[in-house]
């Protein structure tokens, strides 16, 4: 039978089963597993690669806000929809170092800082480079997401130091156009392998909940894990409805659907850090328990993301007691 072919290929095979090419017919038989058998093989997968108790915390901050030129359904940012934030310039880097300070004293191993762009401007990268090198300095892991990367603007990020770039496909090939009309998904996928070609990790994931339907998703997390290499990170967003945005009524994606997205991207890239990243402050304990059980293993701490609420250091703290978790220690640099 297929989908038990398709399984065994999955467990206890050597890495380079990272590198074989998923169909979206396999990708399909796997996530309609039985619910246990999914998570059985799923929690499989992640112990055979990961320490099953550890996870990675990043911390996030908006050095750019709003104003946005992307018409992003989804997103308080854009200048299209009019979701009420005030826009603000860039930040100074002083401001983003003593920032970043405080999120390693948190905890946070790595600290991702978001731009409200379509593209980062020439007379910009200065700054951007200069943060990156003062928040390295800090000994912590550097991402950003700062929207689509040109050649040479990849090049002078990742010489400055880059450890990440995050850059989300956001949702399938087939319903791209129907969240955001400014861009394609051809175009991320462009940046994606300037970001690579740049020597930088990559970081890209999407959004469940805006309206796509169960083979949209799994075609997104097959494009993912077809990459030529697949991502070293991949967040998995679950819609925050921002009033005013063109989503704000979006039906929520049902707690079970979205475990099995996330056991389906853990097998679909089991050496890669899957991020139950927004959303978590409208999931219970036990659905993210449920998520850190299907192959979760990173996530954002602290009060904000760029824009929207986050569980506080407070419940993630009570959480990872309650779970028995810990937070993944930084590998030492090479
Ligand atoms: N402007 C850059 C870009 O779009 O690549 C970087 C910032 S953008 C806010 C980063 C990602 O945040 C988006 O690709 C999307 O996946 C996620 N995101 C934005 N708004 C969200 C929302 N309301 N709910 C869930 N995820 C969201
Ligand atoms: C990602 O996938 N999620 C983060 C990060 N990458 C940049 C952003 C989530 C944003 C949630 C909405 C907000 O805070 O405005
Ligand atoms: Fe702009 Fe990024 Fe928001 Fe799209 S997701 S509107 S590109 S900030």
């Amino acid at each position: 039978m297929l989908h038990e072919t398709t399984v065994a290929n999955h467990v206890g095979k050597p890495p380079e089963a990272a590198t074989e090419r998923t169909t979206l017919a396999q990708a399909k038989i796997i996530y309609n597993l039985s619910f246990n058998d999914l998570l059985f093989q799923a929690q499989t997968v992640h112990r055979a690669n990961f320490d099953p108790n550890a996870v990675q915390i990043s911390r996030l901050l908006s050095i750019k806000t709003g104003g946005c030129a992307e018409d992003c359904g989804y997103c308080s940012q854009s200048a299209h929809s009019p979701t009420g934030l005030k826009a603000s310039k860039l930040m100074m880097v002083e401001k983003v170092v003593a920032e970043a300070k405080k999120a390693k004293a948190e905890g946070a191993t790595r600290y991702c800082m978001g731009a409200a762009w379509r593209s980062p401007k020439d007379r910009d990268m200065e700054t951007l480079v200069a943060m990156v090198g003062s928040v390295k300095a800090l000994g912590m892991e550097t991402c950003m997401t700062l929207g689509m990367l040109s050649p040479g603007q990849a090049e002078a990020l990742a010489d400055a130091g880059l450890d990440y770039y995050n850059h989300n496909i956001d949702t399938s090939e087939e319903f791209y156009s129907q969240v955001i009309t400014t861009r394609t998904i051809a175009d991320r996928l462009e940046t994606l392998a300037n970001v690579r070609e740049a020597g930088m990790k990559v970081c890209a994931g999407g959004i469940l909940g805006m309206g796509e339907t169960t083979d949209d998703r799994i075609s997104m997390l097959v494009t993912l894990a077809n990459l030529p290499e697949p991502p070293e990170s991949v967040p998995v967003n679950m819609l925050i409805p921002i009033p005013g945005s063109r989503l704000a009524d979006a039906e929520p994606v049902d707690p079970v659907e979205f475990v099995r997205m996330i056991a389906l991207a853990r097998i679909l890239m089991p050496r890669s850090h899957v991020r139950l990243s927004a959303g978590r402050t409208q999931m219970s304990d036990e659905m993210q328990a449920l998520c850190f059980f299907a192959g979760a293993n990173s996530i954002f701490a602290g009060d904000t993301l760029l824009t929207a609420e986050n569980p506080g250091e407070d419940h993630d703290t009570a959480l990872f007691r309650r779970l028995g978790l810990k937070p993944m220690e930084l590998e030492p640099a090479e």
